[in-house]
């Protein structure tokens, strides 16, 4: 069956979902291997949200130039989740923004990958994120200063869901709700899992929607693998005019790697080679770099 068949919504070409999708196991297989050769990096974290970087820069939702990535009129990406970087850089190597022979330098010293992203070194990297909960309250600011300044780029922004428990991400939701923030388009990567176990278990998130509601947002969940269905929620924002979006993507940590999937164990997992290999098969994509 096709890809988008039978669902009633419009699509992007089945074969562009195909596309995408084989881009997104790679940026999968790159994270891993980045891992590896590290010995450090969050891979659970990264494989659950491949699909939402690729349909961003890939699936060409984000108005960016990686010929000119200061461009003023831009989208803004921020990474809220910054300690996934591995899964952030591959994604932006893939989109141009530098050589992806650059992603083996992954937390070398004097290296531009570090850690955490680091605007002031990397091109395409918008903002220092890595400590959790400070990206959505600087997306929010940057969503203002377009709106103040009378411009029409939009701020997209990707948290995790246990980086919901940082109180400072519901002061800047009711800072967006207060200026009518619709170029503000939040993406919750809902894997369910956050730094040694479930997030219901720690503290609890459900229920989420209503949550976001409840702080003004126009809210949708929908499936974070899912290219078609990513594609047209990022292609229809805002959701509603004169509300911040925001779409709670159900992941899986450790999507696509039997090993590592839905096991708090592998949220900073690093990869043994035989797991690469394993994981190379079950993504069926060429050696990456
Ligand atoms: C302020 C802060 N506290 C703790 C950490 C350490 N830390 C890194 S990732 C993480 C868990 C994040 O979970 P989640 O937001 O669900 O991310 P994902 O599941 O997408 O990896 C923690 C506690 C941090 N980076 N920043
Ligand atoms: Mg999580």
């Amino acid at each position: 069956m096709s890809l988008g068949e039978g669902s009633g919504r419009p699509s992007i070409a089945d074969d562009k979902a195909q596309w995408l999708s084989e881009k997104a196991n790679w940026i999968r297989l790159s994270a891993m291997s980045m891992t590896n050769h590290a010995k450090l990096g969050h891979t659970g974290g990264d494989l659950s949200s491949a699909d939402i970087l690729a349909t961003l820069y890939l699936g060409q939702i984000l108005n960016v130039d990686p010929n000119k990535p200061l461009l003023q009129e831009r989208d803004r990406f921020v990474m809220s989740k910054g300690h996934c970087s591995g899964a952030f850089y591959s994604t932006l190597a893939a989109r141009g923004f530098f050589p992806i022979e650059q992603l083996k330098t992954f937390m070398e010293p004097l290296s531009m990958l570090n850690g955490h992203p680091d605007r002031n070194k990397l091109p395409g990297v918008e903002a220092n994120t890595g400590p959790l909960g400070h990206g959505l309250p600087i997306a929010v600011g940057m969503a203002l200063a377009a709106r103040m300044r009378n411009e029409a780029w939009r701020v997209f922004v990707l948290v995790g869901d246990g980086e919901l428990q940082e109180g400072s991400n519901w002061e800047a939701a009711m800072c967006a709700q207060q200026y009518s923030l619709d170029n503000l388009i939040v993406i919750v990567d809902r894997n369910r899992i956050q730094q040694g176990d479930f997030t219901e278990s720690t503290i609890r998130m459900e229920p989420l929607m209503d949550r976001w509601t409840a702080f003004g947002f126009a809210v949708q969940q929908l499936d974070g693998h899912d290219h078609l269905a990513l594609h047209q929620a990022f292609s229809s924002v805002p959701l509603e005019k004169g509300k911040p979006s925001c779409f709670i993507a159900t992941t899986i940590k450790g999507k696509g790697v039997s090993f590592a999937e839905n096991k708090p164990a592998w949220h900073h997992g690093v990869p043994t080679e035989e797991q690469l290999e394993i994981a190379q098969r079950e993504l069926g994509v060429e050696a990456t770099w």
